[in-house]
Formats: C-alpha cells, structure tokens, sequence
C-alpha cells in the first residue's frame, strides 16, 4: 500500500528551490535582485544657460524591449517650450530640424547627443547653472511617459 502523507512532505522540501527556478526563467524581479527597466533613459544633460534664454538637451533613449517604441514628445518645466530637433548636414551647410517624432526599433538606443539630436529648451523661465538639474519627461506614442532627471552643465 502507498504512503500518501509521505509525499505532500517530500514535495514541499522541493517547492522554495523549484519557486525560485520558474522566476529565474520567467525573467521574474528576484527579490535583492534590482533589475533595468526594459526602456530608460540614460546620461540626460542639459547645456547650463547663464545668460540666454535658450539652451540645449540630450540623453539616451534605451529600449531593451521586444516592442519597437515612438518617443512623441519631450517636455521640460524650466522652459516654455521643449523641441525635438536633429541636426542635418548638406554640402557643407549644417542646419537643424524640428523632428515630430523619432522611431526607436526593438533592442535599440536613440541618442541625443552634440552635433546629432537634441532638445531645444526655448523661453527658460530660469537661469541653469552647472550642477543644477532639469527634469525631463519624455512622452511615447502609446500614452506611456518617462521621467529623467538631466543634470545642468556647461
Ligand atoms: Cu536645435
């Protein structure tokens, strides 16, 4: 005759180390373990502007998602208005672009950097001085917003 009682016993000596397993392999958070969010935004600085009242930003756009995303928007409270330009050069002639939106593929990075992309921070209702900071939100095209924090330097 079998021992039922003896098996809920021997299962539940299993069961922490199995629990552990499936949420390693499901890509679960495991606790003390902090992971990355899939899209982030890295390395946001915003270019300090003593005496002008207009200015320039930049950051990185991760998204280590299998999901290509938009980024619609960004937005800045320190300025009237925030505009996404890029910088295009045509025989020589430099010149920028406001940009509508900007495409970021699955498993890629959208880098707004000097020279390149960047935000037009236009009508700055502050002075920005070097270790200050700007916050930033950036708006997707599903509804979804991000929330940077860009350090002010020179
Ligand atoms: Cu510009």
């Amino acid at each position: 005759m079998r021992s039922d009682a003896a098996r809920p016993a021997a299962a539940g000596r299993l069961t922490p180390a199995l629990d552990v397993l499936a949420l390693l392999a499901a890509g679960a958070p495991v606790p003390g373990c902090a992971r990355r969010p899939e899209v982030r935004v890295e390395d946001a600085w915003v270019r300090s502007a003593e005496r002008t009242s207009l200015t320039a930003g930049y950051f990185t756009l991760v998204n280590d998602g299998r999901v290509p995303l938009v980024l619609a928007s960004v937005s800045c409270p320190l300025a009237a208005d925030t505009r996404m330009h890029t910088t295009v050069r045509d025989r020589g002639i430099v010149s920028m672009h406001e940009v509508d939106h900007f495409d970021v593929p699955a498993r890629s990075r959208l880098r707004f950097r000097p020279g390149g992309n960047h935000l037009m921070l236009i009508d700055l209702r502050t002075r920005l001085l070097p270790g200050a900071s700007a916050p930033l939100t950036l708006r997707l095209g599903d509804g979804r917003t991000l929330e940077a924090t860009a350090r002010v330097r020179s």
